[in-house]
């Protein structure tokens, strides 16, 4: 790490200003607009013309008695449409003359207003959307039972110019379908939500219509980032990169991990990013080997390893990054061992991420540098099954986005405008022996690596990059967060008083 390293990408940030930020008070006509709109046309183009396809808001959801959680949209409604209002719901009927999108936003309600806020006009909804068709959200139900029952809705001039009537024929013929983000079944007793829910009200009340699901494309889409979605991840890493080396300055002996994530967040919101995009992970010493520690409450020692595994939501898309580094500036000998293993399985990985590979080529060279370290080290005894995994205990390629988890096929070979994390870690838990069943291999397997495990327990360490790849190769969006062990020491012996 270079003592760039501080330094704004200024020129970046002004073009991304320029090209992304919209006005204060609300979103106008502009590149967003025509990237949502270039994604409704994609989906579009792959629905039958006789579809009526359907894409609900999230609910809102209860945080306790009268207080909600802060709102988050449904990731799909927000990719379609970037308006971030429940109550909202597109519908898309590729076969329609003139309105092939249509927008159903909550009305106005001035008290409801004065508590919690402006609800968006029909006209600003337009404006933020690119949609201009665009109704109240009580004219949902009428207009989707005047389509199920072939009859005028809206401006007599549709009806005129039978806008509607591919889909009516459709219906007609037996041959409509109503697409929906159904996604995989939830648990047999979980809440169906929405889109369930609707297929099996339209299932009882209308007939010549299937249902279709449109998850599969709604997620291949997302898989392959626009132009647009990269810049905007870009601003989104270099906000939760400058979070981490905030992080990095504030973590020292006798502090609480708390304030490490205080310094984590504040930047977040500092920078306009209006919240994480995952719950931050800030965990010391033993809380290091837990994957998602969140309670954040530990005062952190002198010899501690500081896990950190955070990232901001910048405008509706996430990256992922961690980093694992010692409160007092230095690795001992034992936790560099570690994270040399760690960081050789990740280049490992690096290698591997190339267009046309699957991101099971990048778990497999990964784990081929983790057998060998952990061999090494004395931590397993044998590099050809499994032993490994009792240190290496999560998959460690994740697209991101609009999710941090993103939605994605993971057997669809890598190509330009993907976006994911390679993320190895390993977290030596004496514990973890114990759960191994009592067989004279097991036996022998403990025993020969007691000392290795006198050595390292207690050390977590993962390291997680975020990439997207592009035309001319792999790109790092976490680049400016120091990674090599000297990077780090170096990075955290410039931060006062540790
Ligand atoms: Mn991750």
């Amino acid at each position: 790490m270079s003592s760039r390293r501080l330094v704004e990408p200024a020129a970046i940030v002004a073009v991304l200003a320029a090209l992304l930020l919209c006005p204060a008070g609300g979103a106008t006509a502009g590149p967003l607009q025509d990237d949502l709109k270039a994604r409704r046309g994609r989906l579009l183009d792959q629905l039958t013309p006789q579809s009526l396809a359907v894409v609900w808001s999230a609910p809102t959801r209860v945080y306790s008695l009268d207080v909600d959680y802060e709102y988050r949209q449904d990731s799909n409604l927000l990719y379609l449409t970037g308006i971030n209002q429940p109550g909202t719901t597109l519908v898309l009927m590729p076969g329609n003359k003139t309105q092939r999108e249509i927008l159903f936003v909550s009305e106005p309600n001035p008290a409801r207003e004065h508590r919690e806020g402006h609800i968006l006009t029909r006209e600003e909804a337009t404006a933020a959307s690119g949609i201009t068709a665009v109704y109240y959200a009580g004219q949902l139900e009428p207009f989707l039972a005047a389509m199920f029952g072939h009859t005028a809705f809206g401006d007599p001039k549709l009806a005129e110019a039978r806008e509607y009537q591919t889909f009516f024929d459709g219906v007609a013929a037996g041959r409509a379908s109503l697409a929906l983000p159904l996604g995989p079944p939830p648990q047999p007793s979980a809440p169906l939500g929405p889109a369930y829910e609707f297929a099996n009200k339209a299932r009882d009340r209308y007939f010549g219509v299937s249902v279709t699901d449109t998850w599969p494309i709604l997620s291949n889409l997302r898989q392959v980032k626009t132009p647009y979605e990269l810049a905007v991840l870009d601003q989104s890493a270099a906000i939760s990169s400058d979070a981490h080396l905030a992080g990095m300055r504030a973590a020292r002996p006798g502090r609480y991990e708390y304030e490490v994530e205080a310094e984590i967040e504040r930047t977040y919101l500092s920078r306009g990013a209006m919240s994480w995009g995952y719950p931050s992970i800030v965990g010391s010493g033993p809380n290091a080997t837990i994957l998602h520690y969140e309670a954040s409450s530990r005062q952190m020692q002198d010899g501690d390893l500081l896990l950190v595994d955070a990232a901001a939501n910048f405008q509706g898309l996430t990256v992922d990054i961690t980093r694992t580094y010692p409160v007092n500036g230095r690795f001992t000998d034992a936790q560099k061992d570690i994270y040399h293993v760690v960081l050789a399985a990740q280049e490992a990985g690096i290698r591997a991420a190339k267009s046309g590979n699957k991101t099971a080529d990048i778990t497999r060279a990964a784990a081929e540098a983790v057998k060998a370290g952990l061999l090494k080290l004395g931590l397993i005894t044998d590099a050809s099954g499994d032993q490994y995994r009792t240190w290496y205990t999560h998959g460690i390629v994740h697209w991101i986005g609009m999710d941090v988890h993103d939605v994605g096929d993971y057997e669809r070979p890598l190509a330009p405008g993907m976006a994911f994390v390679i993320e190895p870690g390993l977290y030596i838990r004496p514990q973890a022996l114990d759960t191994l069943p009592d067989t004279p291999e097991n036996r022998a397997f403990k025993a020969a690596v007691a000392p290795a495990i006198a050595k390292y327990r207690n050390i977590g360490v993962r390291v997680e990059d975020s990439f997207a790849l592009t035309e001319t190769g792999l790109k790092t969006l976490s680049a400016r967060v120091p990674k090599t062990i000297e990077d780090v020491e170096r990075t955290l012996s410039q931060s006062g008083t540790r």
